[in-house]
This record gives structure tokens, C-alpha cells and sequence, in this order.
């Protein structure tokens, strides 16, 4: 997906020409894969733009850090000034943005120890991940013959940069097959998640997400999701689904920052529900679009305005 450049981009506490953010080839990072990053957005609302629950979103930064022993040389409050404040120099409305915390350029080998941490935040227009279609009728999914990562090999709740590879097996795999997206198993066979989405099923009513133990990322659109179906009086059960309980599923849906709310009207060759958009995902997704935008009072708390 091309990158439309903005003005500026945030690093290590200046804000430089976008041209100007690069690192060096013997960037750490680039080698081992050992970084930590987000991704957020920010949209457009009657009072300016506003980023959707930016403070949980540096929180899981944080979070992702500890996991992987690394130590972040900013404040929680400098990080979440330093996003508001890259958005404000690019006067960009509405706009994705991706912190990301690496290793750079000092030492070669394993031990990062003597590289510095470098911390870089990018905000750029980035419209709906999976497809304007996608959003609207729904995308065709498979499940992966690769399978998430687990925790003892790499920690799945950390969005460390490495683990992403995973993801890219499983995407590319997912479009060489002439599907939109991958549905990642565990090393147990139960459902986890999408490559860079977290999945839920509807059935007889009930919306269920598998658990975190799962492997699955705690992700914070899956969070809104679960407080708004709740909200709504629909039952919400975080549960381990199989491989056939997603063929018997009423509805499925994919949620993320990047992906929004995007339904699944097939997995594997096989119709969901109907085939069409399902009452409860398109009820959700239309709540969610309502919520960022600021539109709904009692989810203003969510909303971190950039003005
Ligand atoms: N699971 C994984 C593996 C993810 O990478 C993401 C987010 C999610 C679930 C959803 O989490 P959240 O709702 O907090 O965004 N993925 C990133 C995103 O910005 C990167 C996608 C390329 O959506």
C-alpha cells in the first residue's frame, strides 16, 4: 500500500522533513527485527481532529517494550505530546500514525546493548486497509497454513517488528490463494487472529472473540468493540472458537486500527451466514465509524483532540 508523504516526522524529539527521517543501513533493528511499534488514528471530528484512544495505544507501546526489555528514553507524557504535537506540524485531519521504538545504529550482533533507542513517529492519510468494497460487503478470508507465533517462542502481546514476519507468511500466502486476508490458528488448532486484526464471530446472537490466551493481540478496536456490543445488550463471550466454529458462524468480522471494522463474508470457500453483511457486524461498524468521529457522547472519552 503506496505511503502518501506529509511535511514532517517526529524523531528523537525534533521534528524533521519527511525526506530527512532516515537511519542507517547498520540500523540494529533492520538486522534482528528487535523493535517495538504502534499504529493509531486519528480522524476527523466537528472539533478538530481527534486521536482514538491514543493513551491506551502508548500504553500498549510501553507494554510491548517491557516485554522485550527494551527501554523507551521518553516520558508517557512526551510520547503522547509528541504524537499530537507531529499531527499539528503536518495540519493533516485525518491521518494513520505509527510510533515505532528501535534499536539504531551502534553495535552489530545479537546483544543490542550500545545501540541506542531510537524512537521515530510518522502520520500519514491512509485510507481503509482492506478496501473500501471490503468495508462495505464484507472480504474473503482463509485460514493459514501458517500458524501464530506462540509464546514461547516469540511473545505474541508485544507488537515487536519481528513478529510480523509471521504475518507477512500468512498475508501473502492469503493473496497468492486470491483471498483478501489470512486467519492465523494457534499451535493448539484454535483461531487467534487475522495477520493484523483481531477476529469475532456472531452466532445465535452472541458475539464471541477468542480469548488473549490465545495468542491473539489485546487490541484496542477489539476492546471498543466488546464495550459497544456490551453497551447494546449483546451478549459478549471471549471464547475458544475452531476452525469449523468459524464455518458455522452467523456473521465473522475482522477489527484494528488499520482495518477498522471490516466484515468476513467467507473463509475458506465458504459462504458466512448469508454471504452478506450481517445485522450485529453492521451495527457494530456503524457505532464504531459514529464513535471515532465523536459523534457519540458517552465514547468522548476516547477521544484525545489534537487542538
Ligand atoms: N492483531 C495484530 C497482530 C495487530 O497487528 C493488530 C493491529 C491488531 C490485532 C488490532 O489491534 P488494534 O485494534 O489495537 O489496532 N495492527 C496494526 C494496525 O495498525 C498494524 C496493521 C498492519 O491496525
Amino acid at each position: 500500500m503506496a505511503i502518501s508523504p506529509t511535511k514532517f516526522i517526529w524523531m528523537d524529539g525534533r521534528l524533521l522533513p519527511w525526506e530527512e527521517a532516515k537511519v542507517h543501513v547498520l540500523t540494529h533493528t533492520l538486522h534482528y527485527g528487535l523493535g517495538v511499534f504502534e499504529g493509531i488514528r486519528c480522524y476527523k471530528t466537528r472539533d478538530g481532529p481527534a486521536v482514538f484512544r491514543l493513551k491506551d495505544h502508548i500504553k500498549r507501546l510501553e507494554n510491548s517494550a517491557r516485554i522485550m526489555n527494551m527501554k523507551i528514553p521518553y516520558s508517557f507524557e512526551e510520547l503522547v505530546n509528541a504524537v499530537k504535537e507531529t499531527i499539528k506540524a503536518n495540519e493533516i485531519e485525518e491521518c494513520y500514525i505509527r510510533p515505532i521504538v528501535f534499536y539504531g545504529y551502534g553495535v552489530m550482533g545479537l546483544d543490542p546493548t550500545g545501540s541506542p533507542v531510537n524512537v521515530a513517529i510518522a502520520v500519514w492519510p491512509w485510507g481503509t486497509y482492506l478496501g473500501e468494497e471490503g468495508l462495505r460487503k464484507g472480504i474473503r478470508a482463509m485460514v493459514s497454513s501458517w500458524l501464530r507465533i506462540d509464546s514461547r517462542i516469540l511473545p505474541p502481546h508485544s507488537k515487536t517488528v519481528a513478529n510480523y514476519t509471521n504475518s507477512i507468511l500468512a498475508k501473502l500466502e492469503a493473496l497468492k490463494a486470491g483471498y483478501d486476508e489470512a486467519i492465523l490458528l494457534n499451535v493448539e488448532g484454535f483461531v487467534t487472529e487475522g495477520p493484523g486484526e483481531n477476529i469475532f464471530i456472531v452466532k445465535n446472537g452472541t458475539l464471541i472473540t477468542p480469548p488473549l490466551s490465545s495468542g491473539a493481540l489485546g487490541g484496542i478496536t477489539r476492546d471498543s468493540v466488546m464495550k459497544m456490543a456490551s453497551d447494546k445488550g449483546i451478549p459478549v463471550r471471549e471464547e475458544n472458537i475452531s476452525r469449523d466454529q468459524l464455518y458455522e458462524a452467523d456473521e465473522a468480522f475482522f477489527t484494528g486500527t488499520a482495518a477498522e471494522v471490516t466484515p468476513i463474508r467467507e473463509i475458506d470457500g465458504r459462504k458466512i451466514g448469508t454471504g452478506k453483511v450481517g445485522r450485529v457486524t453492521k451495527e457494530l461498524q456503524h457505532t464504531f465509524f459514529e464513535a471515532v468521529r465523536g459523534k457519540i457522547e458517552k465514547y468522548l472519552h476516547w477521544l484525545d483532540y489534537v487542538k
